[in-house]
């Protein structure tokens, strides 16, 4: 992993139905994110945000056409284009880029900008697969489709803006599910992506799993990209989230699966999305997200 970073906030909130989110960089930034990661010997670059559209200014229906009922597609377009460029720009100046979100929409970007001169891998902690498709998302919100838009999945196939160029549905690995619509649980279920529910880290615990899920994401590729998606962990831990689903992931187990991350020294690009002030708890998600973000960049104890 290169030994400086680059800080990309991403303030959306229009791919999700809960306003707040839009907020997520200001309180992760104010959560100390810089001081951290400077702390365990990095050097950090505070690249700002990348200017995102206000929901209510703009009609969530003014939409290619090809790409049928998902709600603000071309703010979508327009966000994830410059996080793109500015997450492939840290890349070639040697910076491992660190996203902010924001809503999960802002992963077709992330993604597309890690993958544009590489072949890659991804790691998706969620609660939520994210593979839902304009016709099977039952909310038009693009936050459940991003992983979906990235691998060209239904409607998004050929849709050159959001298919990540050199990500490979065999080197995506899914972890923590416990949330999934129907058709999209098919269109997990028939695609080539490693998928781990709640129930396979019961099962098998949370080091065996990562550990897994590792070596998808590393087979043949230069590096993976970690989207970490804040409702993941459990409510408890991780209560300002926009769609908060129980049962999820112990503090204890985050931290391992994200030092795991470090260890595996093939983290290309992390992200994470989905943290929501307005429905936070004095900060603690923010901070959480702090703190994972230091664990998969390399702190160590002793
Ligand atoms: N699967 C549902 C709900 C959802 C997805 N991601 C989040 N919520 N955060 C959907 O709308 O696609
Ligand atoms: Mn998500
Ligand atoms: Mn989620």
């Amino acid at each position: 992993m290169n030994q400086a970073v680059r800080i990309i906030g991403a303030p959306t909130d229009y791919g999700a139905n809960r306003r707040g989110v839009d907020m997520g960089p200001s309180a992760i930034r104010y959560a100390g994110l810089a001081d951290e990661l400077e702390e365990i010997g990095l050097r950090v670059t505070d690249a700002g945000d990348v200017l995102a559209p206000r929901a209510e200014e703009r009609d969530p229906d003014a939409r290619e056409p090809s790409v049928g009922t998902a709600k603000f597609l071309r703010e979508t377009e327009d966000v994830t284009g410059q996080l793109a460029d500015e997450v492939a720009d840290a890349l070639t100046q040697e910076e491992t880029p660190v996203a902010l979100g924001g809503d999960h929409s802002i992963a077709i970007g992330s993604l597309s900008g890690s993958a544009r001169d590489a072949e890659i891998g991804a790691i998706w902690f969620d609660a939520h697969g994210d593979f839902n498709t304009p016709t099977t998302s039952p909310s038009g919100n693009v936050h459940g489709m991003p992983l979906a838009a990235a691998l060209g999945i239904g409607e998004f196939d050929g849709v050159e803006w959001c298919n990540a160029p050199n990500l490979r549905e065999g080197n995506v690995a899914i972890v923590g599910l416990r949330s999934v619509d129907d058709a999209e649980a098919r269109a997990i279920r028939d695609s080539d992506v490693t998928a781990f529910t709640m129930s396979d880290i019961d099962d098998e615990g949370i080091t065996e799993i990562v550990e897994d899920a590792v070596s998808v994401a590393s087979a043949g590729t230069e590096g993976f990209h970690v989207s970490l998606d804040l409702d993941w962990l459990d409510p408890k831990e991780a209560p300002g989230v926009g769609t908060p689903v129980r049962g999820g992931v112990t503090y204890r187990e985050a931290h391992s699966a994200l030092e795991i991350v470090a260890e595996s020294e093939a983290l290309r690009s992390l992200e994470m999305v989905e943290v929501n002030p307005i429905l936070d708890e004095h900060n603690e998600t923010a901070n959480l997200a702090v703190e994972l973000a230091a664990s998969a960049l390399g702190q160590r104890i002793l």
